[in-house]
C-alpha cells in the first residue's frame, strides 16, 4: 500500500513537501539541482541516487522534486550516514559571522568547547560550531557519521548520536542497526562495496567535491537499498584542482575525505560481519 506520510530523520526542518504519488518536493536554492542534473547525465552515479524530475515552485519558492527513497519500504529501518571528513565548504571559512543559535546548540551539547570570548558574545561562527561537530563525531577520525536512525523501538535523538565518535562506538550502533538477517547484511556490504567502485570511476565524483552529502540505509523485512543524498553542498571543483576525497583536508586543496570514510564505513561493517556471522558455516 503506498505510504500517506514520510519521515526525516535529519537536516534543515521544513524543507520537504511529501506528495503521495511517491515524490518529494524539497526546497533548494539551486546547487542542489545542478548537481542532480549531472548526476542524471551519468550512467555510474545515477543507480545511486533518487531519480530527479526537475524544478518547481512550492508554496512560493523553488523546490526539486526527487524520488520519495522509502515509498516502497514497509515500516523501514533508515539510518542516515553523513559522509566526509569535512561538513562545511571552503566558502563558509570567510564567513566570520558569529551565530547565536549556533552558541545555544553547542551549550547543549558541549560548553566546555566554547572560549570565554564566545560565551561572553553568546555567539560562535559557523566554521567553529561545524568544527567541533566534525570533532565529537566520528567525522573526523572515520570520515563519516552516524547523523540519525530509526527502527522500531530504537529510536536514537541526535544528541545519543552526537558522541558517538570512536569505531568502537560506531560500531555498538552499526551492530544494533544492521539486519540479523545473513542475506540482508551481505547485499548492504554488496551495494557499499558497487557504490565505491562506481564513485571511483565516475567523471562526476572526479570533478565535486561532496560535502554534507549523506549515505541513506533502507531495510525493511524484505528489502534492502543504499543511496546517496543530499547534495547541496555537492560542488564542482575549481578548475585546475583535482582531489582524491582520501587526503586530509587543509584549507584551499577542497579535500572532502567522501572516500575515506566509505573505506573506513565498509571496513567496519565487514569486521562486524565476521563478529556475527563467524560461527555459521558457509555453505
Ligand atoms: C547543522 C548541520 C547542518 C548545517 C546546519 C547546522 O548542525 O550541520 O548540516 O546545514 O547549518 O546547524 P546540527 O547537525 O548540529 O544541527 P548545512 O549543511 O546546510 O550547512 P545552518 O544552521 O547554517 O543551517
Amino acid at each position: 500500500m503506498a505510504p500517506t506520510s514520510w519521515t526525516q530523520l535529519s537536516g534543515h526542518k521544513n524543507t520537504f513537501v511529501f506528495h503521495k504519488s511517491g515524490l518529494l518536493y524539497k526546497k533548494c536554492d539551486g546547487n542542489e539541482a545542478l548537481a542532480y542534473e549531472s548526476l542524471m547525465e551519468e550512467a555510474t552515479m545515477k543507480p545511486f541516487v533518487p531519480n530527479f524530475y526537475g524544478c518547481l515552485t512550492v508554496n512560493g519558492s523553488c523546490h526539486i522534486a526527487i524520488d520519495n527513497l522509502l515509498y516502497h519500504f514497509d515500516n523501514p529501518y533508515i539510518m542516515d550516514i553523513k559522509m566526509g571528513s569535512r561538513t562545511f565548504l571552503e566558502d563558509e571559512i570567510s564567513n566570520a559571522e558569529p551565530r547565536s543559535d549556533l552558541f545555544e546548540k553547542m551549550v547543549k551539547l558541549d560548553p566546555s568547547a566554547l572560549s570565554d570570548e564566545e560565551k561572553q558574545a553568546m555567539a560562535i561562527t559557523k566554521l567553529k560550531y561545524m568544527q567541533i561537530r566534525e570533532q565529537l563525531t566520528s567525522s573526523s577520525k572515520l570520515g563519516f557519521r552516524i547523523e540519525a536512525l530509526l527502527k522500531t523501538n530504537l529510536h536514537q535523538t541526535k544528541k545519543d548520536l552526537a558522541f558517538v565518535n570512536t569505531k568502537e562506538q560506531v560500531k555498538k550502533v552499526l551492530r544494533e542497526f544492521l539486519p540479523t538477517d545473513r542475506g540482508q547484511f551481505h547485499e548492504i556490504l554488496d551495494r557499499l562495496d558497487l557504490i565505491q567502485s562506481s564513485f571511483k570511476c565516475s567523471s562526476f565524483f572526479e570533478s565535486h567535491e561532496i560535502v554534507g552529502s549523506s549515505i541513506l540505509l533502507v531495510y525493511d523485512s524484505d528489502k534492502v537499498n543504499i543511496w546517496m543524498i543530499d547534495c547541496a553542498k555537492t560542488v564542482s571543483l575549481p578548475k585546475a584542482i583535482t582531489i582524491d576525497h582520501v587526503s586530509p583536508w587543509v584549507q584551499g586543496n577542497h579535500e572532502d575525505g567522501y572516500l575515506f570514510g566509505l573505506e573506513n564505513l565498509i571496513s567496519i561493517i565487514n569486521e562486524l560481519k565476521h563478529e556475527i556471522f563467524c560461527l555459521l558455516i558457509d555453505l
